[in-house]
């Protein structure tokens, strides 16, 4: 009675330990192809978010969003270019855009503000829009400023000019 009771796991065993010899040989190349397999597409998965974040990268350095539209940055720095260029009554298409970061910015924004041209525009940290602004018939070197940063307007940094000739 005992004994077919102790027959059971042997049998059970025996089966396994046959398999497992069976794999062994073959198991280290599936092993070392996923290994492989599994690097390759870490790599391409790397390569392409890098690609991707440059892209991005690069289109805020030198690309505008807009075609016919100015790239103009803003930053603690001031505005660049810092002159607009204009024919009386012209209207310019502006890329404008931001890489400073909330904390640096008063209110979180960068501004561009003029008097004589009756301009206010916001421009958020980290951000970018297109905005446009018509020259006068006037021709003449409009100031326009920053006033959320820097010492607004009181900065000399913080200037830019819409220079207006026919
Ligand atoms: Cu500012």
């Amino acid at each position: 009675m005992t004994t077919q009771n102790d027959q059971t796991p042997p049998a059970a065993d025996s089966p396994g330990t046959k398999s497992m010899s069976r794999v062994g040989p073959t198991a280290p190349r599936p092993t070392l192809l996923r290994g492989i397999a599994f690097g390759v597409v870490a790599v391409m998965i790397l390569g392409a978010g890098i690609y991707l974040a440059g892209g991005v990268f690069l289109s805020q350095r030198d690309r505008t969003s807009q075609a016919g539209a100015i790239s103009m940055r803003i930053s603690m720095a001031g505005y660049d270019p810092s002159v607009l260029e204009a024919k009386p009554g012209q209207t310019l298409t502006i890329d404008w855009w931001n890489t400073d970061g909330m904390m640096h910015l008063q209110g979180g924004v960068h501004t561009m503000v003029s008097d004589s041209l009756g301009l206010r525009f916001e421009l958020p940290a980290n951000s970018r829009k297109t905005i446009s602004l018509t020259a006068p018939m006037t021709p003449g070197d409009y100031d326009f400023w920053c006033d959320s940063c820097c010492g607004g307007k009181a900065s000399a940094a913080m200037h830019g000019t819409l220079r207006v000739r026919p």
